[in-house]
């Protein structure tokens, strides 16, 4: 890629690719965005639709290709594979997934030795170290958006409860996209005081009945929309443009993606979501936190979830 260019490879146009492909084009991400999916008449579409508007946002080339287009992206972002069913798991989407990814990553990497690979296909945090493992590139070349799209709810929930804006809400979830994510009540900071230092009574104190209701409107976030509406986009698809804007513009952001740990908070050999800096290189670094017992046991716990189906699934 010539410098100061950029092209981002998307791979997966259904509902969450597409609307990550339209907000590329709003925010004017990339020079050039490269759509992929096995429905070629959605993406030719989706395109040309994506093209009339080029005129009243930012200049950019946007094309429907195949696997040879993934030469010299930046990025490759894959939102391919079966969208969770209403009740299903993330996890019970695994097998489905898995196969889907030794196509698309075998494809990848054939015409692409040096690009980032952003998953977001769920389980995100399986499916990234089944992408790992198939692409054998470096580990900070492959991650997932991990826990961002949850943090980004759990600061919204938050911050309504407050009645301030998500912004001046200082928290994150970590560990798995899913089921068995974690909530860092004790890094939960308002105006540079946690929240857990607020005096019972005090309006900026959360008992634990609001925290409870704060962690599971959190985690069950996806079940809740997708048995209103079928599936989620708008918010991953900003998640996924947040990371990708970090890698492009080389922010140095810190956000919670999924990555491979090892040595981490007694974690080793699973891809999890984790405060990392983002930038050029991909995860430049993964930050340990100041955890309490419980927060630290509960991540663990997490990872050994994950790692039980890793080895069921043989990565
Ligand atoms: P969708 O609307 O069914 O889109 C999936 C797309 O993948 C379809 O257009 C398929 O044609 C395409 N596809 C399937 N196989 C291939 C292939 N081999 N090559 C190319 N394209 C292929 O699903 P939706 O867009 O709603 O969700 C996509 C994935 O994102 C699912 O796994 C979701 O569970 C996951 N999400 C992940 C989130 C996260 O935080 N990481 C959040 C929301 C959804």
């Amino acid at each position: 890629m010539a410098k100061g260019s950029s092209k981002i490879v998307l791979i997966g146009n259904g509902a969450v690719g597409s609307t990550f492909a339209y907000t590329v084009l709003l925010k004017g991400l990339a020079n050039e965005l490269v759509i992929i999916d096995v429905n070629q008449n959605k993406a030719e579409g989706d395109v040309l639709d994506l093209n009339h508007g080029l005129l009243l946002a930012s200049p950019m080339k946007i094309t429907a290709g195949c696997f040879a287009d993934c030469a010299n992206a930046d990025i490759i972002v894959v939102t391919a594979g079966a969208a969770q069913k209403e009740g299903e798991t993330r996890l019970a989407l695994m097998n489905r997934n898995v196969k889907i990814f030794e196509s698309i990553i075998r494809q990848v990497v054939q015409y692409n030795t040096d690009g980032i690979l952003l998953i977001a296909t769920n389980p995100v945090d399986i499916l990234t170290q089944v992408a790992l493992k198939l692409s054998e590139w470096p580990k900070q070349r492959v991650f997932g958006s991990g826990t961002l799209l949850d943090s980004s709810r759990f600061r919204y929930l938050v911050a309504e409860k407050f009645g301030v804006d998500p912004r001046s809400v200082h928290g994150m979830i970590i560990g798995e996209h899913g089921d068995s994510e974690v909530a860092l009540w004790s890094s939960l900071y308002i105006a540079g005081v946690g929240v857990n230092q607020r005096q019972p009574g005090s309006p900026w104190h959360l008992t634990d009945e609001q925290k409870n209701e704060i962690y599971n409107e959190t985690r069950m976030a996806a079940y809740k929309i997708i048995e209103k509406k079928g599936a989620t986009y708008y918010a991953i698809a900003l998640a996924l443009a947040r990371i990708c804007e970090a890698i492009l513009k080389d922010q140095k952001s810190i956000l919670p993606v999924s990555s491979y740990l090892e040595n981490y908070h007694g974690i080793d050999g699973v891809c999890l979501g984790v405060p990392s800096i983002v930038g050029r290189n991909g995860v430049e670094q993964v930050i340990p936190m100041a955890l309490t017992i419980e927060e630290e046991q509960n991540l663990q716990q997490s990872a050994t979830t994950l790692k039980k189906f890793l080895h069921e699934i043989g990565f």
